[in-house]
């Protein structure tokens, strides 16, 4: 990390060009992209083993978009380049500044892309941000001009000689794009996805593996771009109106843990009468300190929250049963995705079985499993370098540190890569108790529906009413296309027949007539999409390519190298595409 702040000598008038790293990322090569390691949530570390079943969808690269947001410079934003279009673009424009954006596993790209840049781009600084600043040897290992360790717009805006603390403007984008499941693409119609809501960076609870906590601080420190409810409200109402939204997805570490920001939003959603679904991650202790009239006020229809492993000791957990959490916020029609950590110090292959069985049991209707992974910056990172457990670069490469495949270090119990079959086990056994994680989320759903659809606080009545909208039919239509599926499987034959049957009698003669005919389609769609995975088919995030109102002043032309075209949606397609 640079001591004295650095400004560029162009100041605002240098044009800066920010990317995420190159695709394709879903194959092996020799940068770096692992098959097992999709540019993708679910499909990653969450639904992995549920073939048809699984949600697939991207997200945009919401820490670029944030930077490019507050600059004033002319700024072109590259995400998800290929490495022919990231080259092309270094090939015919000409930068001051070219910023990348990435995080460790990604290095063998970053460094192909710093190489290229001073290729192409010779008088061009370099800068890299993002979650690979916390290697403390990068600079030894890339040719970068500046390396900045966590938050970037600040840093951004003084290198350009901007005011460094001015208000934030916040990014106006969806939460996920190009959704898919069940062999089925998802039509985006304005308004059905969640925007991205960015309140704040980092978390000051601090677990020892979280590296989100250490790139911002680590324990007691966090960033708030929007310190108060009433400068979140006026955020959120701007999403709403100019994306169409009623639902927001809080990329916020622990979204609930600020209390008094929660609270007032609370007031502010009851005096305007705002009828919003948000969407937070939040450790189970301060879940645990609202009341569940507060958590259904605000809106909260989806958490993600970390149960970590049997008998963890984390200080967020406290001595909540976390079972009966989500069993709670599930009656009440709050979606949960637990978060369960495979290899914790106690880990042994002895009892590994069991641990995944507790997480299991908890009946999420996501759950995400992660290796016990020391991530460069965080304490637990320091304390095993300290023990010297662990590998060097050659005896386990970077880019398979991502925590769905070993471990990067030497595991007191865990040996010989077990870990690989383990964390495949935990998968496939939450699938195999509970089923898809589709059926569950309708079932979570419903649940809320029944109970709050005639609350007599309109507004959060007639959010369960949106929810309810597809319920009674595509949703009614999946569910009776898996149960067609599972026909075999006792257990979760029933459990499907008794979800049909309540949805039919919440939803009454239109379901039961929808449900068959748009069953029948959809499970021709699963038969299909079994054999495109049995293919091989792999899933990839299209380009984007967009400019900021001063980018746009410079009156460049869109094309981009020779061989690409940009969308009016920013989007970049091959040129003959057309
Ligand atoms: C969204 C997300 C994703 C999206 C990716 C979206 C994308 N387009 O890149 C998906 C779901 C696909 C994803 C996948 C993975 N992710 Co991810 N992801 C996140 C998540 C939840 C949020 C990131 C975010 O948008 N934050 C909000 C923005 C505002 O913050 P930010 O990105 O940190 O950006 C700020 C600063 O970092 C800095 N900054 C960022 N870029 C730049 C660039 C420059 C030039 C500068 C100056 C500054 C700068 O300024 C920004 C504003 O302050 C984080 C956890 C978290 N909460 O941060 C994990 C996280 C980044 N992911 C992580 C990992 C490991 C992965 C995976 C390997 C999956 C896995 N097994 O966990 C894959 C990799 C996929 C691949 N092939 O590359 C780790 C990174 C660990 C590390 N030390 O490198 C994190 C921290 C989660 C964790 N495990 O702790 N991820
Ligand atoms: S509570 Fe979650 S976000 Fe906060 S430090 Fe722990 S793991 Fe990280």
């Amino acid at each position: 990390m640079n001591k004295v702040e650095p400004v560029h000598k162009l100041k605002s008038k240098a044009n800066v060009l920010l990317t995420s790293v190159f695709g394709p990322y879903a194959q092996n090569d020799e940068y770096g992209s692992r098959d097992i390691n999709p540019m993708e949530l679910y499909q990653n570390q969450v639904t992995r083993t549920q073939g048809a079943f699984s949600l697939r969808m991207f997200h945009r690269s919401f820490g670029l978009m944030l930077i490019q947001s507050n600059l004033d410079a002319p700024t072109t934003l590259l995400d998800f380049p290929s490495l022919q279009i990231f080259t092309d673009e270094i090939k015919c424009k000409s930068y001051d500044i070219v910023g990348i954006s990435a995080i460790a596993p990604n290095i063998g790209k970053v460094k192909e892309m710093c190489r290229l840049i001073r290729q192409y781009q010779p008088h061009a600084a370099i800068v890299v941000g993002g979650h690979i600043a916390n290697m403390d040897n990068l600079g030894n290992l890339i040719d970068a001009d500046h390396i900045v360790c966590g938050e970037g717009v600040k840093w951004f805006r003084s290198y350009l000689g901007q005011d460094a603390g001015a208000p934030i403007k916040h990014p106006e984008v969806y939460s996920g794009f190009n959704t898919r499941i069940l062999g089925l693409g998802l039509k985006e119609k304005p308004g059905e996805t969640a925007a991205i809501l960015l309140p704040s960076v980092g978390c000051p609870i601090g677990c020892n593996f979280c590296s989100t906590s250490a790139l911002f601080g680590g324990k007691g420190k966090s960033i708030h771009f929007y310190e108060t409810g009433d400068e979140l409200f006026e955020v959120m109402c701007q999403l709403e109106k100019n994306l169409k939204v009623k639902s927001f997805f809080a990329l916020d570490e622990n979204f609930l843990f600020y209390r008094k920001r929660a609270l007032r939003l609370l007031e502010l959603m009851e005096e305007h009468s705002k009828s919003w679904a948000i969407y937070v991650f939040s450790s189970a202790k301060v879940l645990r300190s609202y009341s569940m009239e507060q958590l259904v006020g605000l809106g909260v229809s989806w958490v993600w929250m970390g149960i970590e492993g049997k008998d963890s000791q984390y200080a967020k957990l406290g001595d909540i049963d976390t079972r009966g959490l989500v069993r709670d916020l599930q009656d009440n029609g709050i979606r949960v995705l637990g978060s369960s950590i495979i290899g914790m110090e106690g880990h042994t292959p002895g009892n590994i079985s069991q641990v995944i069985d507790d997480a299991v049991s908890h009946g999420t209707v996501f759950h995400q499993f992660m290796l016990y992974t020391p991530n460069h910056g965080t304490p637990l990172y320091k304390e095993l370098r300290e023990k010297g457990v662990i590998f060097s670069e050659a005896e386990f490469p970077l880019a398979d540190s991502h925590g769905q495949y070993k471990f990067n270090y030497r595991h007191s119990h865990i040996r010989d890569g077990q870990e690989e079959q383990f964390l495949l086990d935990a998968f496939n056994r939450d699938f195999e108790v509970n089923g898809p994680s589709l059926t569950r989320m309708f079932k979570t759903t419903l649940n809320g529906v029944k109970k709050y659809k005639n609350h007599p606080s309109r507004r959060i009545s007639d959010r369960y009413k949106r929810e309810a909208v597809k319920l009674g039919s595509s949703y009614a239509g999946a569910t009776w296309a898996i149960r067609r599926y599972f026909k075999n499987d006792l257990k979760l034959r029933a459990e499907l027949d008794s979800l049909m049957k309540e949805i039919y009698r919440e939803f009454g003669w239109r379901s039961r007539i929808l449900a068959p005919a748009m069953g029948l389609y959809i499970s021709h769609m699963i038969r299909k999409e079994e054999e495109r995975l049995e293919n091989g088919w792999t899933y990839e995030p299209p380009t984007f390519y967009e400019k900021n109102p001063a980018a746009q002043m410079l009156g460049e032309r869109v094309q981009v190298g020779e061989a690409y075209t940009r969308t009016t949606s920013g989007r970049l397609i091959p040129a003959t595409a057309d």
